[in-house]
């Protein structure tokens, strides 16, 4: 019987790791809590825990319970993952190339992935005869909100790598737009506006940039500066930017649609490590909204780059900015759901910064001191990166160092700030390892639930099967429920998740079939008109001089055209439009040699361009399966000389 639960729901090694983990705790004499916690790791195997732990186990044709939305870190892309299975559902490709999908080589990907760079970034790609970035570096996936709430729109991520965002529209789950950030580099921090509601898409630019960035400035870092940018969520346009001291990391906005804030490590504003780290303090930077978007429709900001830039920086002492000291380099920044407070991590420092949100009017206003603002600092071990909630009043804290996730009290912790003898740790239970954000369900809304914990550690070690050098990162599940955490599986994972958000699945409502008028194909529907074909019933070729367009229609297991001639030399464009109706009936349209690929959803319609560079005959065929005859589902191009 508890055989069968170790290989069910977790891993032996689990097993093993967790006693060993107990017995070194009492061989280095640390506190009963150790012991206690090494045994609750190997309780959660024992059967009655298992099942006090709440099913993890989601059985064949049962659906999860929790969306969880991945950053797929440096892979570029996003995934969708279903709690508490840990089970992958979707990988949507944002800034990456998708082999399976033809992200990147489509007409419609690839406008997705030029139309919102830079002109300087245009320029400069041009120059390699590329049209866009083939790479990105993701961290912060955010659903959007009405109200507080996941409304179910949007996922907005970053890509730190080419300083861009993008938008994924969640009811077809694919990028809809990506915007490159002028003046900024390397985006790294984004969360949303959460009233009255996304609205706003904040974006921290991480590195100091001279300003303009035009080669004139090299070695004058007191011409360097940070930027924060609002985005409007709604537009994808750049609303306005404020400058900023510090390098911008980690950050997160208010309940009430008033404050954002961002942690801010070298405050030094140094350019080399021993410059970054040299003083004790650094800070995180709250922005007044309002005091910015009357400033900027009042005209005064300094147009740069056609956006609307004001000074915010610490010396400026500025209507929009206020900078609270904290210890040095801090990471995190996490709003607690009750809408109350703002936890910023220590990192180097063993503690917890806590902000009270409202007490930020009166620190705008002059009538108190930024430290006055600070209403807890507790300490809760070394490295502390990012903190979640269970709405119930317990902040819990990722400890990188000492590879643990801590669990305090919110309210014991204030009370031992004001000098009260109560201890707000509640419990510490070890990951595996080195772990970096963790997120709760629902923990990023005001619905935050408290069922489930991931622990995003960045090392894995010796949990999985060797696969060589480059091991998987772990991304642990832990169940909050009651009053002990308790860790109940072990999920390998590719390229580095930074972040996941946890979504009740009511709050999510994607589409079983894409709609005709979808704005995904309002260039083809464009198009198509000009050329006087139907999409979904043509099987017809334009010829305009040496531009091509192919036009036809899948039916499984079939092709409307199972020929077509061009000449050599020709740029041809193949429009395809999937006529199937059917809940999971996908086609595909690989032209071999030829490095096309892409996918056709039911009653989507899809175009890739090529160059017709190669004489002779050249076969198509469906790459998803899709029917006994889907091998069948082919034709061919005949490419004349
Ligand atoms: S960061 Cu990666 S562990 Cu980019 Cu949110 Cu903290
Ligand atoms: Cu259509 Cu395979």
């Amino acid at each position: 019987m508890s055989e069968e639960k170790n290989t069910g729901c977790t891993r032996r090694d689990l097993f093993d790791t967790s006693l060993k983990v107990a017995a070194v705790g009492g061989l280095v004499g640390l506190t009963g809590r150790w012991a206690v916690m090494g045994g609750g790791s190997a309780l959660a195997l024992a059967p009655g825990a298992a099942a006090a732990a709440g099913n993890v186990e989601v059985a064949p044709g049962q659906l999860d319970e929790y969306y969880g939305f991945w950053s797929g870190g440096q892979s570029g892309e996003v995934r969708v993952l279903g709690l508490p299975s840990m089970r992958e559902l979707m990988r949507i490709p944002v800034f990456n190339r998708d082999s399976a999908t033809g992200w990147g080589s489509t007409n419609e990907s690839l406008k997705i992935l030029s139309e919102g760079l830079t002109p300087e970034s245009k320029a400069f790609l041009k120059k390699q005869n590329r049209v866009t970035f083939d790479h990105g570096d993701t961290h912060h996936p955010r659903p959007s909100y009405t109200n507080g709430s996941y409304d179910g729109r949007y996922l907005f991520i970053n890509d730190k790598s080419n300083t861009r965002i993008a938008r994924i529209r969640l009811d077809v789950m694919k990028t809809d737009k990506i915007l490159e950030i002028p003046n900024a580099h390397a985006i790294h921090g984004l969360r949303l506006q959460r009233y009255p509601k996304t609205g706003y898409v904040f974006c921290n630019s991480e590195m100091r940039i001279p300003m303009p960035n035009d080669g004139t400035i090299l070695d004058d870092p007191k011409k360097y500066t940070c930027v924060f940018t609002a985005v409007d969520g709604d537009t994808m346009k750049v609303a306005w930017q404020v400058m900023v001291s510090g390098n911008l990391d980690n950050n997160d906005t208010d309940y009430a649609g008033k404050y954002v804030a961002s942690t801010c490590y070298n405050s030094e504003e140094g350019t080399d490590t021993a410059a970054m780290t040299a003083s004790p303090t650094d800070h995180a930077v709250f922005f007044d909204i309002k005091a910015i978007e009357e400033a900027v429709k009042g005209g005064k900001g300094q147009m740069i780059a056609g956006i609307p830039v004001v000074d915010g920086r610490k010396e400026a002492k500025s209507p929009f900015t206020r900078y609270i000291p904290v210890a040095n380099s801090p990471h995190g920044c996490n709003a607690s759901p009750d809408g109350k407070y703002l936890m910023l991590n220590g990192k180097l420092s063993p503690t917890v910064t806590v902000v009270e949100w409202a007490k930020l009017d009166d620190l705008f206003a002059g009538k108190i001191t930024e430290r006055e603002c600070i209403v807890a600092d507790p300490e809760v071990g070394l490295g502390p990166l990012h903190t979640t909630f269970d709405g119930r009043g317990n902040a819990y804290t990722s400890v990188f160092l000492d590879s643990q996730i801590v669990k305090w009290n919110i309210a014991d912790a204030i009370k031992q700030f004001k000098g009260e003898k109560v201890n707000p740790i509640r419990q510490k239970l070890d990951v595996h390892y080195q772990v970096g954000h963790t997120n709760a369900s629902q923990a990023e809304s005001k619905d935050a639930d408290g069922k489930w914990l991931v622990a995003l550690c960045k090392f894995s070690k010796d949990r999985f099967l060797n696969v060589g050098p480059l091991k998987p990162e772990n991304d642990q599940l832990i169940d909050i429920s009651g009053d002990e955490m308790k860790l109940v599986h072990d999920g390998p994972a590719f390229a580095e998740p930074h972040d996941a958000t946890i979504v009740h699945r009511s709050k999510i409502k994607p589409v079983d079939l894409w709609d005709r008028n979808d704005p995904y194909f309002a260039d083809l529907r464009a198009q198509a008109k000009k050329d006087k074909v139907e999409l979904a019933t043509a099987s017809t070729i334009i010829r305009e001089g040496s531009k091509v367009r192919v036009y036809m229609y899948s039916a499984a297991p079939s092709f409307s055209m199972t020929e077509f001639k061009v000449k050599l030399g020709d740029e041809v464009t193949v429009i395809i439009t999937n006529t199937d109706d059917v809940s999971d009936l996908t086609h595909g349209f690989t032209l071999v040699g030829h490095n096309v690929c892409m996918e056709i959803g039911p009653q989507a319609s899809a175009s890739i361009t090529f160059r017709a560079d190669r004489p002779g005959v050249h076969y198509y065929y469906c790459q998803w399966f899709c029917h006994a005859l889907h091998m069948e589902m082919q034709g061919r191009m005949l490419v004349e000389v």
